[in-house]
């Protein structure tokens, strides 16, 4: 199949695949690649900005259904890194020893995967970070992987919401400077995300 390069926030994608879809750490990569993983509630817009950094339309499945992604996704781009879609935290429509069996899941990827560089954590804008969230957050740094917070749907807000929610987020989840916050619908935010993305595959810790 032929692949059209597409050049998204300054980064040419001369090639971007989906890989394989892991239930457990057995089905990781065997391809040893860096991997940067996101991270989220369900319907955060994870799917959506995983395409639109990839300069895709569908090429990772974005569902009407919270909760439906069972496995962790991953996306080769440019033969160099992979990009890795999580199941979403805390989400609803399951019963809570799914939910757990997930977190423990993502948690253990987490813990165990020696190629992932970096994780993104998706925060809607509208919501500011709810406590599930900052819990999420917080037991991922305690694993010591380097955690990047950015706020998803800009153009869900005006101007005086932004502010204001970035702030809020900066606080919420004790970051040094304000988020970086990305539309996929808008395709904006997407050149400054993709600098710390490269910056982690490169060897530069993700930080807020
Ligand atoms: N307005 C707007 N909608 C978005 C944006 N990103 C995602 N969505 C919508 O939010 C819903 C959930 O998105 P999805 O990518 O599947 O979220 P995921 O569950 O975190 O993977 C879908 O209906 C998307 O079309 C965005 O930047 N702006
Ligand atoms: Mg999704």
């Amino acid at each position: 199949m032929s692949f059209s390069p597409v050049i998204v926030g300054g980064l040419e994608i001369r090639s971007a695949e989906f890989v394989t879809a892991a239930v457990s750490l057995k089905g990781l990569p065997k391809e040893r690649l860096p991997q940067i993983a996101f991270l989220g509630r369900s319907n955060v817009g994870k799917s959506s900005l995983l395409n639109t950094l990839m300069g895709q339309k569908k090429l990772v499945k974005v569902s009407a259904i919270p909760g439906k992604t069972r496995e962790i996704n991953f996306f080769k781009v440019n033969n160099q890194f992979f990009l890795v879609d999580l199941p979403g935290v805390g989400f609803a429509k399951v019963n809570n020893a799914k939910r757990d069996q997930m977190a423990d899941f993502i948690r253990e990827y987490v813990e165990k995967c020696q190629d992932l560089r970096g994780l993104v954590y998706l925060v809607d804008i509208r919501h500011g970070g709810t406590p599930i969230d900052i819990e999420t957050v917080e037991s991922i740094r305690e694993t010591g992987c380097p955690v990047l917070v950015i706020a998803s749907k800009r153009d869900k807000v005006n101007q005086s919401e932004l502010a204001k929610n970035l702030k809020l987020i900066q606080e919420r989840f004790g970051l040094d400077a304000k988020p970086i916050c990305v539309s996929s619908l808008k395709k904006t935010g997407l050149d400054t995300l993709w600098k710390e993305i490269l910056d982690a595959i490169n060897g530069k810790e993700l930080v807020d």
